[in-house]
């Protein structure tokens, strides 16, 4: 494969060349297994996805399926920031909701060499991924415009609990001024980088580290 590389790489030095085949990072292959003819919008980092999942071992057996196992609910996760295995954050980008995939992905990109529960280590496992619904995360540039009241770009104190109020309100919990003021406290001790006291969707938004 190194062999195959175009023009520019020849005029490197094997050394190097061995060098950048060493650093080639495992891969998730993905084969989309069905694909729905209407496609409002893709999966992208940040999303929340709603999932279900049958996992298998190399040899075939399942070892987890969301439909049979659990409460067999199908379950809600933010794409793209590590909250789920690195295959799944990679392999589940660019889908369509009622999208269908199959996931292989490599140890490195999965459980490591320690595994986990009944993963045992180095394990390459499959997936089943069924994509029931796509919402926008919490930190989505969506969320970010429908914060910022005032559309200059940047959320103060009073817009982001402005949003925490209707966030309580829509999920039916009884309004707690001092509960939401500590939220704010706590959001923009965290967030707030350059302490002006303003989030700006830099700020505010999923930093775009490699996966
Ligand atoms: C398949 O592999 C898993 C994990 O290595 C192991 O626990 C299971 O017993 C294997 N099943 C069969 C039928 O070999
Ligand atoms: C509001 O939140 C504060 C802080 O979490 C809590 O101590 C208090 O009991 C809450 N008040 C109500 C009315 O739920
Ligand atoms: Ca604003
Ligand atoms: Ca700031």
């Amino acid at each position: 494969m190194l062999l195959l590389l175009p023009g520019p790489w020849c005029l490197l030095s094997p050394l190097l060349l061995l060098l950048v085949g060493a650093a080639e990072e495992p891969e998730v292959s993905v084969t989309v297994k069905h694909r729905p003819f209407i496609c409002h919008r893709k999966s992208k980092r940040g999303d929340l996805l709603l999932v279900h999942q049958e996992g298998y071992f190399q040899n075939g057996t399942k070892f987890y399926s969301s439909r049979t196992d659990g409460d067999k609910d199908a379950v809600w996760f933010t794409l793209g920031i590590g909250q789920v295995i690195r295959g799944w954050d990679r392999g589940l980008l660019d889908m369509c909701a009622g999208e269908r995939r199959k996931l292989i992905i490599p140890p490195e990109l999965a459980y490591g060499k320690e595994g986990t529960g009944k993963i045992p280590p180095e394990s390459t496992l499959t997936f089943l991924i069924e994509l029931l619904d796509i919402k926008n995360g919490p930190r989505s540039h969506e969320s970010f415009q429908e914060m910022d009241l005032n559309d200059d770009w940047r959320l103060s104190r009073r817009e982001v609990k402005e949003y925490l109020k209707k966030e309580f309100e829509r999920h039916g919990q009884p309004p707690n001024d001092t509960l939401n003021d500590k939220m704010v406290e706590d959001i923009f001790t965290k967030e707030d980088q350059n302490k002006d006291g303003f989030l700006t969707s830099r700020e505010f938004t999923y930093k775009h580290d490699e996966l």
